[in-house]
């Protein structure tokens, strides 16, 4: 048994995995008062104790830039403070488990390439669309990874105007358009789309902007697949807004989408089959 935890913008899960199954789950919020790595760290390790026994690895999946362990956030709001933070040390020295860390979207590429959405293809992007935006690349069925942690994040590539998509197409930024017109949040917006032309508006645009940068990567690395995850990527009507985008283009951009097969546990089950296979 493998143990897993997928340290988020929004939650921590943290789950027993066998064989691509989580056996068990445990989820808890982000800390939000203080997002640092020291505070969120404790958080984590107070979900994983109940886990550990019978654990032979731990599996992290992590949001930010992961090279050599280190943890690196990209969007401050995310996580405050986190630059090069030794994720994997401290966990490693405070579990006593052989530890693997890497970015949520690319653990969530491999589980899904493993056990689910991915399977079959040699060339595919996962992308969640979630409090960030974050991808993960699979190309000749190997996990695209760089030595300097920063690849595969689709939620830095920019937008038309030069913004960073995910400062206009994530869940996170959903949340401040909505606050900001007194909803409650993203939630609110996919709920009122039906009747309500600017929540269909917003929607459309985050969903246009995915399927701008899913087209360009077909044609530049081949990809056959896109698989799409997180909360706003997998709520009602996004991928079909995606499939709308993308059908509008010439056909040389035809790409297949599919939601992603694992849903929230891509993250914990590709973290924990990437952990087994590195620290055998
Ligand atoms: C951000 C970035 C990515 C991450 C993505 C999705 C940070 C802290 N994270 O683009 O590394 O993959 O968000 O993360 O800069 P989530 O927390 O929204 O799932």
């Amino acid at each position: 048994m493998i143990l897993a935890l997928d340290v988020g913008g929004t939650k921590l899960a943290a789950a027993r995995v066998e064989g691509g199954r989580v056996l068990e789950r445990l989820e808890a919020p982000t800390p939000t008062h203080d997002r640092g790595p020291e505070a969120v760290t404790r958080a984590a390790l107070e979900l994983l104790r109940p886990l550990l026994p019978g654990a032979r690895a731990l599996g992290v999946a992590a949001t930010g830039g992961v090279a050599g362990g280190k943890v690196t956030a990209l969007n401050a709001d995310t996580l405050q403070g986190w630059h090069a933070y030794d994720l994997q040390g401290a966990l490693q020295g405070a579990t006593g488990l052989p530890t693997a860390v890497v970015n949520d979207a690319d653990a969530a590429a491999w589980g899904e390439a493993a056990y689910g959405a991915g399977q079959g293809v040699e060339n595919f992007i996962f992308v969640t669309v979630s409090t960030g935006v974050g991808s993960g690349l699979v190309l000749g069925g190997r996990l695209y990874l760089s030595r300097h942690g920063l690849h595969a994040e689709m939620g830095y590539m920019r937008a038309p105007d030069g913004t960073p998509l995910e400062l206009v197409a994530s869940g996170g930024a959903l949340d401040r358009w909505a606050r900001g017109r007194g909803w409650e949040g993203a939630r609110e917006v996919v709920r009122r789309a039906a009747a309500d032309p600017a929540a269909e508006a917003k929607l459309a645009e985050s969903a246009g902007l995915v399927a701008d940068k899913l087209a360009d990567l077909k044609v530049m690395l081949g990809l056959e697949r896109a698989v799409i995850g997180g909360g706003l990527g997998l709520s009602a009507g996004y991928l079909e807004r995606v499939r709308a985008a993308l059908g509008r283009l010439d056909p040389l951009y035809a790409l297949e989408v599919l939601p992603a097969a694992l849903g929230a546990d891509a993250g914990l089950i590709g973290a924990a089959d990437w952990a087994g296979r590195t620290s055998q």
